[in-house]
């Protein structure tokens, strides 16, 4: 017997059956968006640094004293090293295609000299403007064409291996071969505070550094005390981690003094070798950030002498450069100066002035963005590089 529905159920059937396949596409679209959603999220926070556990947010305090008094403890931990870094001393040798005489008019200038036969007054007018135009200075400039003119004859033949000699020897007793140059690092530990105005490259002179001195075999431990910006110290972890190298740092906007103060006193407390602090580029010209510096310094040596402050100059900024120099040197008496960004277009006559505005040596120089474009500086070394350029 055939059981007739009627039509009206027929279609409340298929009615039903519609919505229900409506509704199971809509709960499945709704439910993969949420999941998504979800992931996305998830995502988001593992790409933000995570504060490192066991952080105080430690209010800036308003005196030296009280910075002494909250030591801030937020650390990242020793990560094993994923980098092998470059032994220091063959980076001059490998990086002297840096100062190429196409780029720089410091080499330029010297090499006309090389290359011509016969040394004319307009040889030596053409010299005397590329030592200036490289940032040699007035002084330096014209005690050097002096000395040359007087070796090498004022005017006439010129012999290329006897001027080569010549040249070799007044610039390396220009750049000053007597300096002390090693960078100070005893102690316990030894202290390496950085200085500078912005974007000179503190932040990566210290990534730079950490890998020479865990080259020498020291153990390291860097200080974050650029509390201005979170990247700055997420910037220096980034450096640290590949070479297993640990940061102290505080939170964003914190009391710079007290991360200075707490990196040194974990360096101290974990036996490390040297404590690298890195500092927030300031103006020169602005006087609350100058005496900010001071009292990082201070607070510093509360702890532990601080065996080396390290003052970071853009070699492309020319006179200005000088000019910050004597500041910083006032306020935190710079024992070296590091001179970056001397590859490319960079002017290398700004060595001979530094070191003779500052009385203190260039140690190191920069000569590239690569990890191991940083390079002890030595005055012969620079000089054959120049002249072999
Ligand atoms: N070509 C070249 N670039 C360099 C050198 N040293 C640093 N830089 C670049 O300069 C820029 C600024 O470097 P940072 O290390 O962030 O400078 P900083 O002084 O820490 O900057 P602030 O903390 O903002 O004051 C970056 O793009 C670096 O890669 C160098 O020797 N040569
Ligand atoms: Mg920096």
């Amino acid at each position: 017997m055939r059981i007739r529905c009627p039509y009206y159920v027929l279609v409340a059937i298929y009615d039903f059956l519609v919505w229900f396949i409506v509704g199971g596409v809509v709960l499945g679209i709704t439910a993969a968006a949420v999941i998504i959603f979800a992931q996305s999220r998830k995502a988001k926070r593992l790409e933000v640094a995570p504060e490192p556990a066991g952080e105080v947010a430690a209010a800036p305090t308003a005196d030296d004293a009280k910075a002494v008094a909250q030591p801030l403890e937020t650390t990242s931990d020793q990560v094993p090293a994923a980098d092998v870094p470059e032994p220091p001393a063959s980076r001059l040798t490998r990086l002297r295609r840096r100062l190429a005489a196409a780029e720089n008019p410091f080499a330029r200038g010297l090499l006309a000299l090389l290359a011509t036969d016969r040394i004319s007054a307009e040889t030596w007018d053409d010299l005397e403007t590329s030592l200036i135009t490289a940032d040699l200075g007035v002084g330096p400039t014209t005690e050097l064409i002096d000395a040359l003119r007087a070796k090498m004859g004022v005017e006439g033949e010129s012999d290329p291996a006897k001027a080569k000699a010549v040249l070799r020897e007044e610039l390396v007793k220009l750049v000053d071969p007597g300096l002390d140059r090693e960078l100070k690092v005893a102690g316990a530990p030894g202290v390496v505070l950085v200085v500078g105005v912005n974007g000179t490259g503190k932040t990566t002179t210290i990534g730079k550094l950490a890998r020479v001195l865990v080259a020498e075999g020291h153990s390291v431990l860097l200080g974050a005390a650029d509390t201005f910006r979170a990247a700055a110290a997420d910037q220096l972890e980034t450096w640290g981690s590949r070479v297993g190298v640990p940061v102290v740092r505080g939170p964003e906007g914190g009391d710079p003094a007290s991360v200075a103060f707490d990196a040194v006193d974990r360096g101290i407390a974990d036996g490390v070798d040297v404590v690298v602090v890195d500092t927030a580029g300031r103006l020169h010209t602005k006087a609350g950030l100058m005496d900010e510096l001071g009292k990082i310094k201070r607070v510093i040596e509360r702890k532990a002498p601080v065996s080396e402050v390290l003052l970071v100059i853009d070699a492309t900024t020319g006179q200005n450069g000088l000019t910050q120099a004597r500041v910083f040197a006032e306020v935190v008496d710079v024992t070296g100066v590091v001179l970056t960004k001397l590859d490319g277009s960079a002017k290398g006559g700004i060595v001979v002035q530094v070191q003779r505005e500052l009385g203190v040596p260039v140690k190191l120089i920069g000569l590239g963005e690569g990890a191991d474009d940083l390079a002890p500086f030595d005055a012969a070394g620079f000089v054959d590089a120049l002249l072999d350029a």
